[in-house]
Parts: structure tokens; sequence; C-alpha cells
């Protein structure tokens, strides 16, 4: 049972005749919950924060609609159906606060008592002397850019099974974060940590959403306590647009300050997220605002840089992440004011950017946002881009097609990126609720093969297979020999998650450096048996033998056999000291419809670094799903919410997800400059392609509108901003069949 209304007093929930249904085994609601389960209540430490509770279910107040205010099990979908209807809910409506500005409103309401002037979250920061730079300039220009509200839309929706046994709680669920999970659970509970199984079985996608802890996390657990037996709660994909985690919806007003010859001198930039009702589990608010602001100066040379960010308490469900990650908005802000830069000081965007770059050999540098970036080569990424695309025959064909009246544009976005984030990030940013390290075991098993445990899990990142290579190479076995098992905390070494690009940096840290260590437990067992020096023997498929003397060896199971179980086993974990930078140069090039204002792209290039490169094929299969993700972003995606807090857009129907039908083939380049921070060099990559694609459709729809004075300043870019006039009768001379 959800909430109908934006913002209500719950006044009396009633549900005994739900209770009495035929099949029901269990029913809740808030009132039943205070001192047995406890709210989520993320911390951050540091000025600036103002800590939010929320209930598994909403004891007094509801802040959005689609909040659970009860929940029941029964023992078939159908009956549950049929006994909510059964739940009475007496609310007492209150006005609704649905955006920012009537959030800050002097007197507005407050949705928690504790958040003064319902500012969950703010911080500002300032570097170099901004003013000065501000007063030099030649040219000074003032923006603001919009973000609307996304959904991460993974194809399989959020689900849940927990099982108690005594005081000991399992649950399944498809958890990027399996240990903050467990530790999220036991604090709700008040249990101790090892009273809690986190299992993670095959997920289908995730893309920043499941790596919160939600209040349904919480409900099915303490319904499956009151029943006495397991209870499953499968999201649908309404809940799912309605009530799971949202994403990015924010402003950011931005001002730039540059020389005669487009060289920046300063930035200044204001960023506020409408952030929903509640502090996200384990992350808090503050998350898209300073992400974005300290990624804005992206990879270019400016010297100074203030920023304020804020996140602000609305009436609608609560902003978590999503691949990108404050960075899209970042890039997108950042790519189109170097563009409209550009075009008051009429330079061609490839130019101003080449001014602005960061030179290969000006790592490390530290950015002006305080950020160190250790490596990169964006000045050769985007000539290697411009010339995939063919940068300059796009421009012909473009000024070719504006005199037949056809809206063609080209569009360019360089970004850098945080990834690998480790412990030392996380204090730094005070997120208390991330640990940030990473661990595997790697052991071989009787039959000789060679199983590894990693503290993260996968969502279909492909960790099954670029974790086999890593261990499978450090080792000397075939990859098939090595199984790749999810997680499951009792099992599984501590760790911290799948996140924040951060997969393959800890894979090598820790799967790698266990494998290492293995290989020499191997070969000093096998040494025992060979009676030999293990410096003499190698590991070769799976027999240790004797180097020149390949007869005299033993396979990996013999010696698992007579070491005895659990001999070979090895257990790494690995703190990241990052973050370290990668990223990328894309080029779109789009059509827009004169007549619909319907947007086609056309072509698309990415030429991307992460480093030196564990699978080719994962990589590029990272970007064209991302790369998807942020022309959805850029072009269709957006959760629509009317005056009173209803969501409009409940369906895939109105949430408009974009299909392969409407992806061009993409053009992928690859530049290898390796982190010197990382073990081999690697750096993240898997949300890349939405960080660098909205910047560079906008700036592509942007450059195709130009002629009809059209301002590209919000994502999504929706057809009805691009053609504003009258529209002329589409069927002309057309048959409607036709
Ligand atoms: N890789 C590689 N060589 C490199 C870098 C990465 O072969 N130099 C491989 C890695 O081994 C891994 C993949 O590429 O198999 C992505 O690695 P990485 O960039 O480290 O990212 P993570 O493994 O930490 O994955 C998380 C990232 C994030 S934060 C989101 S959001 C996201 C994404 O990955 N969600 C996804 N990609 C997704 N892909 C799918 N299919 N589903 C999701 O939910
Ligand atoms: S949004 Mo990705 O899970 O950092």
């Amino acid at each position: 049972m959800r909430s109908v209304y934006a913002h209500a007093e719950v006044r009396r929930v009633v549900t005994d005749r739900a209770r009495q249904a035929p099949g029901v085994a269990a029913a809740l609601s808030g009132q039943d919950l205070p001192e047995w389960v406890r709210p989520l209540a993320p911390r951050l430490e540091g000025p600036g924060f103002w800590p939010s509770e929320w209930s598994a279910l909403a004891p007094e107040r509801v802040c959005f609609v689609g909040e659970p205010v009860a929940a029941l099990c029964a023992e078939s979908p159908a009956q549950a159906a049929d006994a909510c209807d059964l739940v009475e809910v007496d609310y007492e409506p209150l006005a609704p606060i649905v955006d920012v500005d009537s959030a800050l409103a002097p007197g507005a309401p407050l949705l928690h008592e504790d958040v003064p002037g319902n500012v969950l979250f703010r911080r500002d920061y300032s570097h170099g002397d901004v003013d000065g730079a501000f007063a030099r300039a030649a040219v000074v220009l003032r923006e603001m850019f919009c973000h609307g509200r996304c959904s991460p839309s993974p194809l399989e929706p959020r689900g849940i099974i927990a099982s108690w046994e005594g005081e000991r709680l399992t649950v399944w669920t498809g958890t990027q974060a399996p240990h903050i999970l467990r530790t999220s659970l036991a604090r709700a509970f008040h249990l101790p940590d090892g009273h809690v199984r986190v299992i993670v079985p095959d997920t289908g996608g995730s893309f920043g959403q499941k790596m919160h802890v939600l209040p349904e996390d919480l409900a099915v657990a303490a319904l499956a306590w009151t029943a006495g037996r397991p209870v499953k709660w499968i999201e649908t994909r309404r809940e799912n647009l309605a009530a799971a985690s949202q994403a990015r919806e924010g402003s950011v007003d931005i001002e730039a300050a540059a020389d005669r010859d487009g060289i920046l001198l300063a930035l200044r930039a204001r960023v506020v997220s409408d952030n929903g009702a509640y502090h996200i589990h384990p992350l808090t608010a503050a998350l898209e605002p300073p992400g974005t602001a300290g990624i804005i100066p992206g990879p270019y040379r400016t010297p100074a840089y203030a920023w304020e960010a804020l996140a602000v308490a609305t009436n609608k469900p609560p902003l978590g992440a999503y691949r990108g990650v404050g960075m899209t908005m970042g890039a997108f802000v950042m790519e189109r004011t170097l563009d409209l830069l550009a075009g008051r000081l009429g330079l061609d965007p490839a130019e101003i950017r080449r001014r602005n770059l960061l030179a290969r050999d000006a790592y490390p540098f530290t950015s002006a946002a305080g950020f160190v970036y250790d490596s990169g080569d964006y000045p050769k990424g985007l000539e290697v881009a411009l010339e995939l695309a063919g940068y300059d025959a796009l421009k012909r064909e473009r000024d070719e097609a504006r005199t037949r009246g056809r809206l063609l544009g080209v569009g360019i976005s360089c970004y850098t990126e945080y990834t690998g984030m480790g412990a030392a990030t996380y204090r730094r940013r005070g997120m208390v609720e991330v640990p940030g390290p990473e661990s595997a075991r790697v052991s071989v098993e009787a039959d000789g093969s060679v199983r590894c445990l990693l503290s993260f899990s996968s969502q279909g990142q492909g960790h099954a297979t670029t974790a086999a290579q890593i261990v499978a190479d450090q080792l000397g076995v075939p990859l098939e020999r090595v199984v790749v098992s999810q997680p499951d905390t009792d099992e599984t070494p501590e760790g911290s998650g799948t996140f924040a690009s951060r997969g393959a940096i800890a894979q090598q840290g820790a799967a790698g450096v266990a494998a290492g260590a293995l290989k020499a437990k191997i070969l000093a067992a096998a040494g025992g048996l060979l009676e030999a020096s293990p410096a003499d023997l190698a590991l070769n498929g799976d027999r240790v033998s004797v180097r020149g003397m390949p007869d005299r060896g033993v396979t990996l199971a013999e010696v698992a056999g007579v070491v005895g179980p659990g001999s070979l086993e090895v257990t790494e974990r690995f703190d990241p000291s990052g973050p370290t930078f990668s990223g990328a140069v894309h080029v779109a090039s789009i059509e827009v419809d004169a007549e619909t204002g319907r947007v086609t792209v056309r072509r698309y290039v990415v030429v991307e670094d992460c480093g030196p490169v564990i699978n080719p094929m994962i990589v590029e299969g990272q970007i064209h799903g991302a790369v998807a993700q942020g022309i959805g972003e850029a072009l269709g995606e957006r959760l629509v919410y009317d005056g009173s807090g209803q969501l409009l857009t409940g369906s895939l129907m109105d949430y408009a997800l974009p299909a392969a039908a409407d992806l061009p083939s993409f053009t992928l380049g690859h530049l290898e400059t390796p982190s010197p921070l990382t073990p081999g060099g690697r750096k993240g990559m898997g949300e890349g392609g939405t960080i660098g694609a909205p910047a560079a459709i906008a700036n592509a729809v942007a450059d195709a509108v130009k002629p009809l004075g059209v301002r590209v300043t919000s994502l999504p870019i929706l057809p009805e901003a691009l053609v504003s006039r009258k529209p002329r009768r589409l069927l002309d001379g057309v048959s409607p069949q036709a």
C-alpha cells in the first residue's frame, strides 16, 4: 500500500480486515514499526548536512506519492492484491512542495522539522582569484542549465526474498552493495552484522538504483518476521518508476570568464538539486550537487573556480545513484558553455577545446575543483575522434543540407570522470556509510577448478568474465577453469560494492593479487610433492611440472587432494587509492526533423581511454549500453510530476526509454594512458558513455537548430522545444495509410 498523496498526515491505518482475508499471512503499518525497525537515516560527516529519517512504512507522514504506508503478504500475489483493497488509510492531505523554488521560498512549510529551509545538504568551495578573473575577462557568459528527472530503469526491477531462522535473517536480492545492505539491515533490526546474510543471485541490471537500501527491503524483512515464513516481493514496473530511487533533477547557474582567444579564466557555478523527500541510503543527498560541481571544470585548464551546491527536499521520491551520477550534468553544463563561448568568439567548437584541453604532459594536474587528475591525453583523443567522425565532412554536409531546409548538426563533448574510489575518498567526502575497500578469495577446489569470490556483485558488467581473465592470467590456468561466484556475505570477504566504476580496479587489486599469492602456495605445495624447488616449477593448464621435464608433474586436483581442503586459498583486501580519472571524447551527428522536431542520431563516435583494457568486447559493450542510456537521457526520458505531486509517466508507454531502432551504430576508438595509481594502470569506464552522450547530443542539436534561433539549455530535449512554430498540416498530400 503506497501513498496516493505527495504530502499528507497519516492519521490511521486499519489492517484488521486485510489480515483476515484469504491467504494473508501478515500485515503491517507504520504504526506497528517504531522501536522495532529503525528508519533509514544515513549520515554524512562535515558541515552543511541535515539528516532525515525514512521509515520502512510511513508512521505519521507521507512525503511522496508511492511512499510505502502498509505492507502485507499472502499465499499468492492475487490474494495479496485483493487484501490490499481492505486496508483503510485515513490521510489528512497537506500542501505539497513539488519544486525547488517553492521549497526554498521564505516561510515554506518544512518537510522535516530538523531540516531548516528544506535544505538537506549545502556546501561551497572556492579556488583562485575568481572575482579578479571575471573583472579582467574579455567575455563573460552566463547561462542556466536544467535537467529533468530520470529513472535508472533496469530491465529487471527490484526484488527481495527475506527469511528468518531464529534471530538470523537471510535475504536474496540483486543488490550492488551486499555488505552495505547487510550492515543496514542489521542496524535496522538491532542485530549484529553476523546475524544477517545477503545472497546476490544473477541480476538483470541496476545502473545505480540497486546500490541503495530502500524501505521495501526493511518492510519485507519485517513481514517475514511477523509471518514466521519467507516472504518474497518483486517490484512492478509501475512501482519502479514511481517509488524506487530516481535521478538527476536539478539546475546549474554557470558563469564563465574567458579572454579574447577563448582561453578559460574562471568559472562560477550554483548547483541545486530537486532531491525529493529524503536522503537516500547510503549515499545521502550529497550526490548530484557536489558531484556535478566538482567535475564541471572537466579536462580543461581552468585556473579559478567557485561553486555552491545544495540539495533541496521536495515531495517527490529521493534521487539516488544513476550511471554517471553528477558527472552527466557536469559535462552537459561545461560542454554547452564551451560551445556558447565559441559562438560568441566566432571559434569552431573543436578549436575552443583544443585551446583549453590539458596537454598530455600536464599530468598529474590539480583541477580548479581540487581533484588530482592522474592521466589522460585529450588533445590526441579529440583529434582521433574528429578524424573518425569525419568532422570537416560532417560540417560541409550540414551547411549544404541547411541550404535545402534540412537541420543537421554536429556536436562534440570531452569529459573526464572520477572512477575507482576507495576509503580515502569516501572519508574525505564524509560518506561514513560507504567503507571503500574490496576483497577477493581465490582457491583451488578438490576437482582442480579455481574458484573466485568477489566482495562485490555483478549486474551485467561482465565481472565473471573479466575477473576470471585476471585470475587465469595470474595463475597460468585456462579461463574455463575459473569459476567466479556471486556474493554471499556468509562466505564472501568484506567489501563495499559495484558502483562508481570500481570493478576493474578492484578486480586486479584484490583478485589479481590473491591469485598471485595462490600461485606461490600451489608451487610450494607441488614442490613438496615433486621434491623440487618452487622456483623450478611452472603452472601450465591444470598441471604443475618441473621446468624442462614435462613428465615430472602433478595436476592441480592432485595438489589440492594432498594438501587438503582449504589449504589452497588466499584472501586479499584492496583499498583503491584513487580516484583515477578516465574519460572520452564523443562526436555526434544528428538531424532534427524540421516538421516534427524529432531528432535522429545519424552517427556516433567515441574515443575512450580507460587505460589498459582487460576485455575489449566488454568495454565496447559497456560503451554501447551507456551511450544508449545517454541518448535516452538527452532525447526522451523524463519523469513528469504535476502540481500536486502526482506522477504522470507511470509506465514505459509514457517514460520514453530508447529502443534499438532509435540508436545509430557506434564507431569506437581507444586510447591508452595508464594510471600511475592503479594496479595494471586500469581506469574505470562503466559509466562513461552516459556522461559524454547527453552533452554531445545537446551540442549537436543546438548546432542543428541554430538557424531557428532555438536555445538548448535543458535535458531532455523534447521535439516540442525545437519546433515551437505553428505546425503545418503534416498529412498534406499523404494518404493516411502511408
Ligand atoms: N573493464 C575492462 N578494462 C578496463 C576497465 C573495465 O575490461 N580497463 C571491464 C571491467 O572488468 C568490467 C567492466 O569493464 O567487467 C566495467 O568495469 P568498471 O568500469 O570498473 O565498472 P564496474 O565494474 O564497477 O561496474 C559499475 C558500473 C556502474 S557504476 C554502473 S551504474 C553500471 C555499469 O557499470 N551499471 C551497469 N555498467 C552496467 N552494465 C550493465 N549491464 N548493467 C548495469 O547495471
Ligand atoms: S551509478 Mo553506478 O552504480 O556508480
